[in-house]
């Protein structure tokens, strides 16, 4: 069922514990983690603890965790310092896009320059 935890899926089991991961913050709709392979000197994903495959269909079912994701996103922005050097949230969707876990998920980067247009 839509937003149930999926077996085969990743970032439910990080959500679960079952996975380990660097936590940075939770609450009771969101996790956000480092990402095991930063793309900038601050690489946090945030992402809802109910499973949906990207975050169109996340903010489609469930709109109130998709803006808890991206209220998240900022809160930590301003914790890790990125918040005045400028940061970027991104939600790759669809393979095509670069999408590898399919369970809702924004990057945020920051730390570092970022060009325009995205590779
Ligand atoms: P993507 O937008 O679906 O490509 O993002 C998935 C991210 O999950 C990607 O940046 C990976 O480095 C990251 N990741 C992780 O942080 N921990 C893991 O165990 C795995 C992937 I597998």
């Amino acid at each position: 069922m839509a937003g149930e935890p999926q077996a085969d899926c990743l970032f439910c089991k990080i959500v679960s514990g079952d996975v380990p991961a660097t936590v940075v913050r939770e609450t009771e709709t969101v996790v956000a983690f480092r990402d095991i392979n930063p793309q900038a000197p601050t690489h946090i994903l945030v992402i809802p603890r109910v499973h949906h495959p990207d975050a169109a269909s996340l903010a489609a079912a469930e709109p109130a965790v998709a803006a808890d994701v991206l209220r998240e996103a900022g809160e930590i922005a301003a914790a890790e310092n990125v918040d005045g050097s400028g940061y970027r949230i991104v939600f790759n969707t669809g393979s095509g896009a670069g999408q590898t876990v399919f369970h809702a998920h924004a990057h945020l980067l920051g730390g570092r320059g970022l060009q325009w247009p995205p590779g």
